[in-house]
């Protein structure tokens, strides 16, 4: 019986979904808790691969119920479409499905206003996925956004539509210079939405707390990573959620007392998609080879990642803010024919060397990484069956790992399929 949250530790796309998909099987409730449909949550098993944005990566588990928690944005044209996606390849959302009625909703100007508030910042723009992630936050904080449980009550929904609209018009028209909006289309689609998800919705956290005193084991499945938190992260460069552990406890109604175990998803390298610092960043074939071998693109919006090494300074870092008490390293794999393998120790900033990760982009910006470098395997690893059949430079590597953070490694992938895994739980 466990409550474990499963978070990404770098800058997002660390193969969790993959994870979650792995120890849902065991696992009564997978719940998401934070972002929307800007994470890509990919999944490879029967030689198929599913991506999912809204829905938690435990869907493909019959016996498995799955939770939008409240901390979620939920765009629900996209919702109804990964829906009907799931149910086609054999899930049963009907039934293993519960969206959070405090959910707050992503409407289709907060999609228009990111997109026209990076194309305003030029070089200056954050890189979000476009998905109205941003946006839906500001509104949800300045108590002008609207809820799931809100698409419940057509008629009062027409009353809180007409005056948020008053102040929506506003920023539409003098912020941003797009068209302004009227009640009537919005309320229509509104109602549309409540109609096709009204039964899902429910009192989530309320299920979870039954759920927990019932003995039965909760996965939270955070999306995006520690370094993208709205407040522990590369700030400005960052999400508007909080990806991070503590995050799962306000975005599900949890209390920190019910999270027994916190599990850090980091690759054996490291990639980043959008702008901001990137210490261990390669600029050179060596970074187009991993991005390569390791398909680095979004799962979102297809975007290329920048890719780089293992930065353990910033893993350091983001197990001391999560509270990390075990590890998983990803895509080790995609290593396999790389000569020698670096990673990142501490950092020099104007001489000095530290090991402790600046708050300061600008100063992220300048440090240069201290590298400690590996010999390469050059070997496939896909048949090892166990950590400890693993070629001595690889697991030379996650010894290091374990060594630096303090962390036990658990689950080493060796491949994007739920059988390429080495597991010891
Ligand atoms: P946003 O859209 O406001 O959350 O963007 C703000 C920053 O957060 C980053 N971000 C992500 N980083 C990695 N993976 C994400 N999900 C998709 C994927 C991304 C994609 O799984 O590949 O397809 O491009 C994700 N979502 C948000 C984003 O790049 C900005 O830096
Ligand atoms: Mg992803």
């Amino acid at each position: 019986m466990a409550v474990r949250v499963i978070i990404g530790a770098q800058w997002g796309d660390e193969g969790k979904g993959k994870i979650v998909d792995l120890l849902g099987e065991s696992t009564q409730w997978v719940v998401r808790y934070q972002g929307g449909a800007n994470a890509g949550h990919t999944i490879k098993f029967d030689g198929k691969t599913y991506v999912l944005h809204l829905i938690p990566s435990g869907i493909f588990h019959p016996g498995t119920t799955c939770v939008i928690g409240n901390g979620v944005v939920i765009d629900p044209a996209k919702l109804l479409e990964e829906i009907s996606m799931v149910e086609e390849k054999g899930a049963n959302p009907r039934k293993q499905l519960k969206i959070s009625g405090s959910a707050h909703i992503i409407l289709p100007y907060h999609k228009q206003m990111d997109v026209a508030r990076e194309k305003s910042k030029g070089d200056a723009a954050i890189g979000t996925t476009g998905r109205g992630i941003g946006p839906a936050y500001v509104h949800k904080t300045a108590r002008t956004g609207l809820r799931m449980m809100d698409l419940l009550d057509p008629e009062a929904l027409r009353y809180k539509l007409g005056y948020l609209l008053e102040e929506i018009n506003v920023q539409l028209k003098y912020l941003y210079e797009l068209p302004e909006l009227s009640t009537d289309p919005l309320l229509d689609e509104l109602t549309g939405w409540g109609e096709k998800l009204g039964s899902y919705i429910c009192d989530t956290s309320h299920e979870l707390h039954m759920a927990h005193a019932r003995g039965e084991n909760i996965l939270l499945e955070g999306a995006q990573g520690a370094l993208l938190d709205i407040d522990h992260g590369t700030y400005p460069y960052v999400t508007s959620s909080s990806p991070t552990s503590g995050g799962a406890c306000t975005g599900t109604g949890l209390p920190p007392t019910a999270i027994s175990k916190v599990m850090g998803i980091t690759k054996a390298y490291c990639t980043r998609v959008g702008n901001g610092p990137f210490p261990t960043e390669l600029h050179d074939a060596e970074g187009k080879k991993i991005r390569q071998i390791g398909r680095e693109f979004g799962a979102t919006t297809g975007r290329p990642r920048r890719c780089g090494w293992l930065d353990l300074v910033a893993l350091n870092y983001a197990a001391r803010i999560n509270g990390i008490n075990e590890l998983t390293v990803t895509k080790l794999d995609v290593l396999n024919t790389m000569p020698t393998v670096k990673v990142c120790t501490a950092y020099k900033i104007d001489g000095e060397e530290t090991t402790i990760f600046p708050k300061n982009p600008v100063l992220l910006s300048k440090v240069k990484p201290v590298y400690k470098t590996f010999e390469g395997w050059n070997q496939s690893i896909a048949e090892c069956g166990s950590r400890d059949k693993l070629p001595a430079q690889a697991q030379a590597l996650i010894d290091f790992i374990e060594e630096e953070t303090g962390v036990p490694v658990k689950i080493v992938s060796t491949g994007p399929d739920r059988a390429e895994t080495l597991v010891a739980l």
